[in-house]
């Protein structure tokens, strides 16, 4: 058996079979690139979900944590530390809004989300007891808790986890009548992604997030951005609402947030929406511990340059007009998606997302299927002109069947 094949069969004879992994064990990384056990390199055209938007092993997120390491991991919120203050005043600057809670995971952050339009709709708008209602869109993806994939539209993520959460609606994503109709006096919050992500990069018609913007502002309810994948870079803007100018009730942000080197998330907001909570009715172990506090504020200080959202701009025009040449050659059937993340729907003809997937790794990509037929494309934003445009040519001979 060859080192990739005793990892695997170790790991699959050890661990619940709960993902389908490509044949690959990665052993180190470096920027866009992932160097297998047995020396083979391959480009990374997922980069951790959007998780590392500025790389594997990107120098100044690594030193910020290697410092922080040499100081102190973890105080618990028993008590203070010396990033913390800085962490929420920088982060809640870089929103234009005014307060932070922060947690680790999404779905953390999604369910800190949830709970605090349930208790602002309970204190500030005056919902009755219990009758709280948070309207979401189908085909969501926000995580993985009981909670959350109690409103989630996905078989496989709900099957055999009932009993469900109540409180949820789900209306139509990018339907602004639907919304309209949905919404009710009890309505606390319009949970949404400005880009569904797991849906397959799907972009709302031009206007929606604008008009459920103005909605829920006239209807006094929270509208909820879940920018945990969309935002910080990866769309070309810091936030994927800008693109519609919009600025939502609250930012839920996780994963690029950690720079793919330490779980970060956070909910932010106004005071009026997260002053709700009172001492011990909310909280985690390690939210802002201080080695999360220290990533995130070298995260921060580099999106605070622009630099990543231009060449996720400029190198998102090139994507999209690179792989809206293949629509309509027969193996593409549609390709969507902003600044460098794209879903590109394969046509049945020339295989499966999954099958793609494969013949990509064996050509030195990676990228992750979704959904049976799309491949998502998502490198780190620091991948150069020319590993972009390497990845697409093995991208372009996959469907060719060469
Ligand atoms: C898996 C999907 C992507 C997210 C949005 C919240 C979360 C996620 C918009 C929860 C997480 C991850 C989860 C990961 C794969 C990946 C994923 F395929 F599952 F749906 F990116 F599209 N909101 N997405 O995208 O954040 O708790 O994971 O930190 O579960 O396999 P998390």
């Amino acid at each position: 058996m060859s080192a990739t094949e005793r990892a695997i069969a170790s790991a699959e004879a050890h661990s619940a079979h709960n993902y389908h992994p490509l044949p690959v064990v990665v052993a180190s990384a470096d920027g866009s690139w992932m160097t297998d056990v047995e020396g083979r390199r391959y480009l990374d055209m997922l980069a951790g979900y959007s998780a590392l938007n500025f790389g594997h092993g990107n120098r100044r997120l690594i030193d910020a944590a290697k410092a922080q390491l040499e100081r102190v991991t973890l105080t618990s919120r028993a008590f203070f530390h010396d990033r913390f203050a800085e962490f929420c005043t920088q982060l809640a600057e870089m929103c234009g809004m005014e307060m932070v809670l922060p947690m680790n995971t999404g779905a953390e952050a999604v369910e800190t989300a949830v709970k605090t339009a349930r208790k602002w709709g309970y204190k500030v708008k005056g919902v009755p007891p219990g009758q709280a209602k948070i309207v979401v869109a189908a085909n969501n993806f926000h995580g993985r808790t009981t909670t959350i994939i109690s409103f989630s539209t996905d078989p496989e993520a709900r099957a055999d986890f009932g009993p469900y959460t109540p409180g949820f609606e789900i209306v139509p994503y990018g339907d602004l009548t639907a919304l309209e109709h949905a919404v009710s006096a009890n309505t606390v919050a319009v949970m949404l992604e400005p880009i569904q992500g797991e849906a397959g990069v799907l972009v709302p018609p031009p206007g929606y997030l604008a008009g459920v913007r103005e909605l829920t502002r006239e209807r006094n309810v929270l509208f909820i951005a879940d920018e945990i994948q969309s935002g910080l870079g990866r769309t070309g803007r810091t936030f994927a609402c800008e693109h519609e100018g919009v600025v939502p009730d609250m930012y839920i942000l996780g994963k690029a947030l950690g720079g793919g080197v330490v779980p970060v998330s956070a909910v932010v907001s106004s005071d009026e929406v997260l002053g709700v909570y009172r001492p011990g009715e909310h909280g985690s172990t390690f939210g802002g511990n201080p080695l999360a506090c220290a990533v995130a504020l070298e995260v921060i200080a580099m999106l605070r340059s622009g630099e990543f959202q231009q060449r996720a701009t400029e190198l998102g025009e090139h994507l999209h007009h690179e792989l809206g040449l293949l629509v309509g050659g027969g193996a593409v059937e549609a390709v969507r998606g902003r600044g460098l993340w794209a879903g590109v729907d394969i046509a049945p003809s020339h295989g499966t997302g999954r099958e793609i997937s494969e013949k990509l790794m064996d050509r030195g990509v990676l990228v992750k299927d979704t959904h049976g037929s799309t491949i998502r494309i998502a490198p780190p934003l620091v991948i150069s002109k020319e590993d972009l445009d390497w990845g697409l040519d093995q991208l372009r001979g996959v469907l060719a069947g060469e």
